[in-house]
């Protein structure tokens, strides 16, 4: 199948550079979002989110008249949906986002169209998107309905594209198609290729939903055994980093960094959505979310008895970002830290973050500044690293020796 005109729905951090790498294949793309910022601000040939070089392809495919963005769905020969799927009431996944964008293509569906769900969904999403697309078109029949012979084909095909990495890693990697059908999974590959240069695995919906969500599991189980392990080491007053570097001798064991928590808006998310749907069955899923969540308030301890040895401490805190060399505050294990020091009058509290330029309100309200690193490493006390980021990797350990460190990243 050719495809001539494609439509993105959602135009956050996985549809719009997906959109974008479409568009620069030369094909027709239509980006649709809810938030008219958002469209006028790509119509522009801006982009409203941060990713490397996002930015130069945004501009030129715009430019070439190659992407539009709308607020309105239209024709097109396949729809692909990238929207939210957050957490809602005590780790449920509010799929209400893609009902919302079921329910808005629905009217502009034409026979022999192509629907993809990439969002990060729970099991069964893909089948109610197709229920949802079938309640609205009578007119039509769907995979669930008619198969093979269906009007309407319908696919998940996950995102897994680390931010940071985005436009490489949208070409680069493997793509997993699950389709309601084999002629579901046959279109959808089609789709891909035009972009992908990674291998397409065919495979139903049910199993590519929860292929996705064993991905970001499997690093969260990971992660959360370095970190029971650095509290372990703690409390035996043993190096963690030490010991990792000696168990990552063995052939057969890689254990990953601990740090100051979980953050960003998959890793920490995905996981609840197995739990959801398996509760009794996801005991270690489980354990080990809780386990990244309990970090935070582990680091802050740790900060508050360094504190405490001073009359008058001084808090440098380095890096607020969710991981190193971004400049994304949001679900910052680093940024809950920080204005936990603030929130409990720790102490006075400077704060690095090299990838922003102004703090946000409810950091300067509380009294903390933004300095540069050398103001921060003159003036503090107590320092603490919060994210790997390489401007900390270059400071000199002789800079440190008159301070209390504490080093959640394992930098120095
Ligand atoms: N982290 C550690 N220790 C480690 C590795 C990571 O503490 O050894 C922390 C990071 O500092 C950060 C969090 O985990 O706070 C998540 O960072 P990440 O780099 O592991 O992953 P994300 O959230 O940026 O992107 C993940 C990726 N998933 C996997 O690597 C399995 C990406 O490929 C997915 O597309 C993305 O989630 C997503 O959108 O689901």
């Amino acid at each position: 199948m050719d495809f001539k005109k494609i439509s993105v729905i959602g135009l956050g951090y996985i549809g719009l550079p997906t959109a974008a790498v479409i568009a620069s294949r030369g094909i027709e793309v239509v980006g649709v979002d809810v938030s008219q910022h958002a469209v006028d601000t790509i119509n522009q040939g801006k982009i409203h989110i941060v990713e490397p070089d996002l930015d130069i392809v945004v501009k030129s495919v715009v430019t070439t008249g190659k992407l539009r963005a709308t607020t309105t769905p239209e024709k097109a020969d396949a729809f692909l949906v990238a929207v939210p799927t957050p957490l809602i009431n005590n780790h449920q996944p509010d799929i209400s986002y893609i009902e919302a964008a079921a329910k808005a293509i629905a009217p502009v569906l034409e026979k022999g169209n192509l629907v993809i769900l990439e969002s990060t969904s729970p099991v069964g999403t893909t089948e109610k998107m197709a229920q949802w697309l079938a309640q609205a078109r009578e007119d039509f029949t769907f995979p669930q309905q008619a198969g093979e012979d269906a009007d309407i084909r319908v696919a998940h095909c996950p995102e897994r594209v680390l931010p940071g990495y985005v436009l490489q890693e949208l070409v680069a990697n493997d793509r997993i198609i699950g389709g309601m059908s084999a002629k579901c999974s046959e279109l959808a590959t089609a789709l891909y290729k035009t972009f992908v240069r990674g291998e397409c695995l065919i495979t139903n919906a049910r199993t590519a939903e929860l292929s996705k969500l064993t991905e970001n599991a499997f690093r969260d189980v990971n992660i959360a055994f370095a970190n029971e392990l650095s509290i372990i080491c703690d409390k035996l007053k043993i190096d963690v980093w030490d010991l990792i570097k000696l168990a990552n001798r063995h052939p057969r064991v890689n254990v990953l960094k601990p740090g100051p928590g979980v953050g960003g808006h998959c890793i920490a998310i995905d996981p609840w959505f197995i739990v959801d749907s398996a509760p009794d069955e996801a005991r270690l899923v489980r354990t080990a979310r809780e386990i990244n969540d309990s970090k935070p308030k582990h680091v802050l301890e740790k900060i508050r008895k360094a504190a405490d040895e001073f009359k008058r401490p001084v808090i440098a805190c380095l890096g607020l970002a969710f991981k190193a060399d971004i400049d994304d505050l949001r679900e910052s294990p680093a940024l809950d830290i920080t204005q936990e020091i603030l929130e409990q009058e720790i102490g006075e509290v400077l704060i690095v973050e090299p990838n922003i330029t102004t703090l946000p309100k409810a950091l300067t309200e509380k009294g903390a500044r933004l300095v540069k690193l050398d103001e921060a490493l003159e003036k503090a006390n107590t320092i603490v690293a919060l994210v790997d980021h390489k401007e900390f990797k270059k400071i000199s350990v002789n800079a440190l020796n008159t301070k209390v460190v504490i080093d959640t990243r394992g930098i120095w």
